[in-house]
């Protein structure tokens, strides 16, 4: 998958100056260190995080300008935060593969996949306080609200009666607060008026929101390979999605879906279960709650000009939609 930023018209080569310089914040004089903490940037990955804050930093920006040095850096501490946090998150559900590679925690253990992840988070921080005091607080904000959003989520792990509401609070932490802080970041960057920082932040969160439950429905739908990791690993760990709770809402499946989720669910009872959420009107409904969370997200950007990036953010939140739909058929 493409970044969703594709039609910006700098994205290309800024995107090459973020890699060079993922790789030169990471590089360490404990080579063993730069080893372990470039696995998953030399892995790919989406750079959906740096896209957004390239694209909020030049939204009032008619002409589409290479981005400065301080966004490009803005994007890599958003970037490292995530890493990071995909270290940490693959250590705790025993992940064995992660951007279509071989998982930190797989290749050389869990003791080694925290410590790099946290060194991730040390580079991040000195790259955000090299941008300000706000930056950098935000970035520290950003990282309580990674950590409240997951430990929701374990909290309600194997609860199929884990509410929406308790859904929503910790995919608005794990995910959505790091969007909304990478846009935020690019546009306190380049000192852009405060109510249009304000309102890409709330673009930011609302993106955030609808990706994170696309990325719940691609989990039930999609296969191995379109995800470049196991689809319905949420149900084997015991996290009930989106589409999960509302599928037990559907009286047609819910009393044959439920017994299913259990801390015992075998790999022919998830792909039962993934077929039988795939039957309910659970799926369409998350979708539908995902189809608002972008509409919402496009909103926030209707006041701002007609500029390059303004219209990249807007097509990304309707690209969305269409990649959670595809393989609905
Ligand atoms: C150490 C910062 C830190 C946090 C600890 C483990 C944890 C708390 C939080 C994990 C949060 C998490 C893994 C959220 C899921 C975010 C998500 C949607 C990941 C997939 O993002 P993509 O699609 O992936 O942008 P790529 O690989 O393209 O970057």
């Amino acid at each position: 998958m493409a970044n969703p930023l594709a039609i910006l018209p700098e994205l290309e080569s800024d995107l090459k100056r973020t890699e060079q310089e993922l790789l030169q914040t990471v590089s360490s004089g404990v080579s063993f260190m730069t080893e372990v903490a470039s696995h998953l940037i030399k892995a790919g990955g989406k750079r959906v995080r740096p896209g957004f804050a390239m694209a909020s930093s030049s939204v009032l920006d008619p002409d589409g300008k290479p981005a400065t040095m301080d966004v490009i850096r803005g994007g890599c501490a958003v970037e490292l935060v995530h890493i990071g946090s995909l270290y940490h998150d693959d250590v705790m559900d025993d992940a064995t593969t992660r951007r279509s590679v071989k998982s930190v925690n797989a290749e050389w253990g869990n003791l080694r996949a925290i410590l790099a992840g946290d060194y991730l988070l040390g580079r991040a921080s000195e790259l955000a306080a090299a941008l300000g005091t706000e930056v950098a607080g935000l970035l520290a904000n950003t990282i309580t609200q990674l950590c409240e959003g997951q430990i929701l989520e374990l909290e309600t792990a194997y609860n199929p009666d884990r509410t929406v509401d308790i859904y929503e609070r910790s995919i608005s932490g794990k995910t959505a607060s790091l969007l909304a802080s990478a846009c935020r970041i690019g546009a306190l960057v380049n000192e852009l008026p405060r109510p249009v920082t304000d309102s890409l932040t709330e673009f930011g969160l609302s993106y955030g929101m609808a990706f994170q439950i696309v990325d719940d429905i691609l989990d039930i739908v999609a296969t191995d390979e379109q995800l470049g990791k196991p689809a319905g690993n949420d149900l084997l760990e015991g996290i009930y999605t989106l589409p999960v709770l509302h599928a037990l809402g559907d009286d047609r499946i819910a009393d044959e879906l439920r017994p299913l989720l259990t801390r015992d669910i075998t790999s022919a009872q998830r792909d039962r279960a993934r077929e039988l959420i795939r039957a309910s009107s659970g799926l369409l409904t998350a979708l539908d709650v995902a189809r608002g969370w972008a509409d919402k997200a496009a909103g926030t950007l209707t006041d701002l000009p007609d500029t390059p990036a303004a219209r990249a953010l807007r097509a990304a939140s309707d690209d969305l939609i269409v990649r959670a739909s595809i393989p609905l058929g």
